[in-house]
């Protein structure tokens, strides 16, 4: 591979194999619950002890998956990359995490988690972000603010995604961008291949299946991400 500054956008796909559910598949993550119930600020509202438990139940599941071939072989490759790597996942679990942890990076590799983490916990009040492990009450008492409650740190539907001026940043100067098991349907990821585009860089999706955006993309590889990842970047 020529490139030398990539950007590689994950989402759920890229978990599935482990055992996390996706989230538009007909038994997905959301079946049972309404989107506007669970993934908004004004579901939480509504109902926070509907929505910690949605929350607990995902972080307790987190607890029996293990990152696959297709997060080791992004590992292998963000330790032997000589230029930049920035991994943007969509992703609130913390399967890169671990599999970085076991092939530590090289120097130029970054990891954004822009839609948040399922095992983080934000002040309403302070918007102090701490790690968190066990269970959320739905009022469960800040200690960061006297006023404040602990919710999950996940970006919802009508929130800022996290770290966009880098995210931007990284895009505009890659000479690769890779989308790998996401359907392109949330924005302003599904717009993230617009922008390095624009930036001249070559443009690939690997995902399952080609998505309703496959057009924007110079190249596709298509198949079960435990064979394509590795078999793109091994
Ligand atoms: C496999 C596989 C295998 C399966 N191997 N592949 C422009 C136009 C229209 C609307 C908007 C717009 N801009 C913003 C909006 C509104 C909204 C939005 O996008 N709505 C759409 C529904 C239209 N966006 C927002 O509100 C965002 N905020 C925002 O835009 O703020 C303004 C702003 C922008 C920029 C700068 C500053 C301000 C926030 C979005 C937050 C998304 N949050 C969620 C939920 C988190 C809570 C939770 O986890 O419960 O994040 S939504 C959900 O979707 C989750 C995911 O990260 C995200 C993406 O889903 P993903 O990962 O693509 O999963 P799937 O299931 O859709 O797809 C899986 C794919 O994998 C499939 O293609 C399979 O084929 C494939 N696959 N097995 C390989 N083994």
């Amino acid at each position: 591979m020529s490139s030398r500054n990539l950007v590689i956008l994950t989402g759920a796909g890229i978990s599935a194999e482990s055992g996390v559910p996706t989230f538009r598949a007909s038994d997905g993550l959301w079946c049972g619950h309404r989107v506007e119930a669970v993934a908004t600020p004004e579901g939480y509202a509504a109902d926070p002890a509907l929505v910690q438990d949605f929350y607990n139940q995902r972080r307790r599941q987190l607890g029996q998956v293990e990152p696959n071939a297709a997060h080791v072989a992004l590992a292998r490759l963000a330790a032997r990359w000589e230029g930049d790597v920035l991994l943007v996942t969509q992703n609130v679990d913390d399967l890169h995490d671990r599999a970085h942890r076991d092939t530590p990076p090289a120097p130029g590799f970054d990891l954004i988690h822009m839609h948040g983490e399922l095992l983080k916990a934000r002040c309403t009040r302070s918007g102090v972000v701490s790690d968190w492990f066990g269970d959320m009450a739905p009022d469960q008492a800040s200690p960061h603010h006297p006023h404040g409650v602990m919710r999950p740190h996940i970006v919802w539907f009508g929130e800022t995604p996290l770290e966009m001026d880098r995210i931007e940043r990284a895009l505009w100067r890659c000479d690769l961008f890779v989308s790998i098991g996401t359907s392109g349907a949330v924005y302003p990821a599904a717009g993230f291949v617009q922008i390095a585009k624009a930036a001249g860089a070559r443009t690939v999706e690997i995902n399952l299946e080609p998505t309703a955006g496959r057009h924007l993309f110079d190249e596709g590889a298509y198949g079960p991400a435990t064979r394509t990842v590795p078999a793109f970047f091994d």
